[in-house]
């Protein structure tokens, strides 16, 4: 599939126009509600017509600016994967992107390894499309506000800046963790993410560092507009914190450029195509 086109597709028709840079379908704030009663069967309703196989979507009517790979790192969350699908079709939909949606599922119950599924996402994605933005999202994560659009900017972009669980502000000036955003070039320039944080906390600060280190600035959206929910739930299992990872923290200057994209190691057991998500699940070779 060398032409960059989702499978089964056709190429966009030639006569139709580059969508608009502020898609006039915005509604702004809006309103998330997490209610536990709802079905599969609501989340196809609500996500409404236009998909294709895989959670893609191009807009009918004119040209996406931007080949949107959204990135997400998954175990045993599917009640925050239904949660996400019903509210996220919907805004990704209205902010014309052509985009497809990734849940990078860690098989096994070894510890769990956040930065290295989304390093996979990275790569299985590309197999498909040629996607030039990655959105790299937590599975609990829902914006408030479909203005926060999930695309690329000219810097890597962190999304998520005013989550309710942090009274709706950043808990720390170099937070990175939650939604980020970075274009194929602006990941490759970081080598990545690092595939060494086993177990929970620091990887989302080695992102950060990686981004400084290779010159480049985080840039968020305002306040009102990053607003995000967190789905509320207790801690997982096999995701324990790791005492070690805040003392590689002060090595990813010297770590960052052999770990990384270029010493990603992974088995792939299944790709499996949902209506509304394509489902990479991957053994990620983790520590015994
Ligand atoms: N994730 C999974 N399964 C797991 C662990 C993590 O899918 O078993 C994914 C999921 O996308 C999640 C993300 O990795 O949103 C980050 O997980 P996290 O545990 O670092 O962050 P989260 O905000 O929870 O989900 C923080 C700990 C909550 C403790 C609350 C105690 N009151």
């Amino acid at each position: 599939n060398h032409l960059g086109l989702p499978r089964g597709s056709s190429p966009p028709l030639p006569h139709l126009p580059l969508c608009p840079s502020f898609p006039p379908k915005l509604e702004g704030p809006l309103r998330i509600e997490f209610d536990w009663t709802r079905t599969m069967d609501d989340v196809h309703k609500e996500s409404g017509p236009g998909l294709q196989e895989g959670g893609r979507f191009q807009p009918p009517d004119c040209i996406s600016q931007h080949k949107v790979a959204i990135i997400i790192p998954f175990r045993n969350r599917a009640q925050h994967l239904k949660h996400w699908l019903y509210y996220l079709h919907p805004i990704l939909k209205r902010q014309q992107l052509d985009y497809g949606v990734y849940v990078i599922h860690q098989h096994g119950n070894g510890t769990f390894n956040r930065a290295k599924l989304l390093n996979v996402g990275f790569v299985e994605a590309l197999k498909e499309y040629a996607y030039d933005c990655f959105v790299f999202s937590d599975v609990d994560l829902v914006p408030m506000n479909d203005r926060n659009i999930y695309r690329c900017h000219d810097q890597p972009r962190h999304l998520s800046a005013a989550m309710d669980k942090f009274g709706f502000r950043l808990p720390y000036k170099t937070y990175f963790g939650g939604v980020v955003s970075l274009s194929r070039e602006q990941y490759m320039r970081i080598n990545g993410f690092p595939n060494e944080f086993w177990g929970w906390g620091g990887e989302d600060d080695d992102m950060y560092s990686r981004v400084m280190y290779k010159k480049m600035e985080v840039s968020r959206p305002d306040n009102r507009v990053g607003m995000y929910k967190m789905v509320r739930h207790a801690r997982d299992l096999h995701n324990e914190e790791n005492p070690h990872n805040a003392g590689k923290l002060g090595l990813t200057r010297l770590t960052m450029d052999a770990d990384g994209i270029n010493s990603l190691r992974y088995t792939l057991k299944h790709v499996t195509k949902h209506a509304l998500y394509t489902m990479v699940t991957v053994d990620l070779h983790g520590p015994k």
